[in-house]
């Protein structure tokens, strides 16, 4: 499991990688034709702040979301910079899409809705983040399934695999 404390972040910020160029660099959803498995494609994506990320539903068969782990948002524990603006794209029919600019370095992480039990999450790291600031504590509604489930947290990238490939696809 990721444990991304600030000196492990800092010593990967010395890569100095180069950033994608484009200002939007997309993912999509993808879904088996069962629906059986379904994935954000790419998993893992390194961008520079300022860059646009843009989600396409290219899955047939079925509505996906991509939703920042926020406790704004269905009061989920906080996995992305406390200074960045939560996202919903709220349900996606197939080809449509959704867009959002991302400005905060960090660490972002966001699931799908209908699919967060399937695994279907992905992890967005914006510039060199110094350290990681998420508030993983429960959110305080006792209704609220607040922790992730088990397949969410294993399907993460890691963040120094996506520090040093810039993308990171489903295994
Ligand atoms: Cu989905």
């Amino acid at each position: 499991m990721l444990q991304a404390g600030g000196g492990f972040l800092a010593a990967f910020g010395l890569l100095r990688l180069p950033a994608l160029a484009s200002d939007v660099v997309d993912i999509r959803m993808h879904g088996n034709a069962d629906g059986a498995h379904v994935w954000f494609d790419p998993i893992g994506l390194r961008i520079q702040p300022g860059q646009t990320v843009r989600w396409t539903n290219g899955d047939a068969g079925n509505s996906h979301t991509a939703t920042a782990y926020h406790p704004s948002l269905f009061d989920r524990p906080r996995r992305i910079p406390t200074k960045a603006r939560p996202w919903d794209s709220d349900y996606l029919l197939p080809n449509e899409t959704f867009s959002v600019t991302l400005t905060v370095p960090g660490i972002y992480d966001f699931y799908c809705i209908p699919h967060e039990h399937a695994g279907m999450v992905g992890r967005i790291v914006v510039g060199d983040p110094a350290e990681n600031d998420w508030d993983l504590a429960m959110p305080q509604n006792p209704e609220s399934e607040g922790a992730l489930p088990q397949i969410a947290l294993d399907n993460f990238p890691a963040v120094d695999e996506i520090m040093k490939k810039g993308i990171v696809r489903r295994a």
